[in-house]
């Protein structure tokens, strides 16, 4: 791999994205990792730092358009050419009908889930074109693919970021981009802590009678795609717990 590769992943402080910083390290990546916790994000760099890695942390929030443009138009030099950009930073929030939702947690996955993706891919993509080579992975989810009880927005979001990963690729497909779409199930990280509001009880409670995914599940499958020769696409991973055969139903033992 060659040493100079800039990945960039967004919602690096914690799961998924933190182990794909890891992950694209031990690939040779430079890396630019970002998220909103400025502590979390300190502690991922300093953690990369201590293996040799070559990190640009920046603390943002994807939700706010202006920052998002702000902080990619004004990239170090030696930061700008972004190789791989991992859409990772998103959330679910709550768990309930549609007609008894909460519509505080609506508009932060919605903002999160789908416009922070767009907001980032926006200042990212335009580069790659220029270049003419690059790789875009989103996050989806088996949120995405199937709708379960009470899922409905945060399946909605992840639907939205299934249909935004087939129309990137539709456009950059002239233009030498790679576009992939990676949809896990059940992995146990924050993702159930954010949901239920730092009710660890009952995010435990998801994870427990099944071998769950672990972050490092997601961050191989990561590593595997963009290693693939320059002419391989992957277009769509769906990476499930054997013990969930689909998005509602686990089988607990
Ligand atoms: P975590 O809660 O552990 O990680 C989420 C990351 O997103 C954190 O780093 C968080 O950082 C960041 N983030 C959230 N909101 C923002 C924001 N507005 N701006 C910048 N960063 C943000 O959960 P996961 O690792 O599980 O989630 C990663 C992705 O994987 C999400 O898109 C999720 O929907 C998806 N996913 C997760 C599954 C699971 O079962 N865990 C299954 C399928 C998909 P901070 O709070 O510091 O900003
Ligand atoms: C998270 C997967 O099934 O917990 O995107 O909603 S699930």
């Amino acid at each position: 791999m060659d040493q100079s590769k800039i990945a960039c992943i967004t919602g690096a402080s914690s799961g998924i994205g933190e182990a794909t910083a890891h992950a694209l390290f031990s690939l040779g990546f430079r890396l630019i990792i970002i998220a909103r916790r400025a502590d979390r994000l300190e502690k991922v760099t300093s953690d990369l730092q201590t293996k040799g890695a070559d990190v640009l942390s920046i603390v943002l929030d994807v939700r706010d358009s202006k920052a998002v443009e702000n902080t990619f138009q004004n990239l170090p030099n030696d930061w700008k050419s972004i190789d791989v950009l991992v859409n990772n930073a998103g959330l679910a929030q709550g768990l309930s009908k549609v007609y008894d939702g909460n519509l505080s947690h609506w508009d932060a996955m919605i903002d999160t889930n789908v416009k922070g993706l767009l907001y980032v891919s926006r200042q990212v993509l335009p580069g790659m074109i220029e270049r003419q080579s690059g790789h875009v992975i989103n996050i989806g989810s088996i949120a995405g693919k199937e709708v379960y009880d009470k899922g409905n927005v945060y399946c909605s979001t992840k639907f939205a970021v299934d249909a935004l990963t087939k129309a990137m690729r539709i456009e950059t497909a002239e233009h030498g981009v790679k576009v992939t779409g990676i949809h896990p199930g059940a992995a146990e990280t924050e993702f159930s802590i954010v949901r239920f509001e730092g009710d660890s009880e009952r995010a435990k409670a998801v994870y427990q009678g099944f071998e769950n995914l672990v972050a490092e599940d997601i961050a191989d499958a990561i590593s595997w795609v963009v290693s693939r020769k320059p002419h391989v696409n992957i277009n769509d991973l769906v990476i499930m717990p054997q013990a969930q055969a689909v998005a509602g139903v686990i089988v607990r033992k």
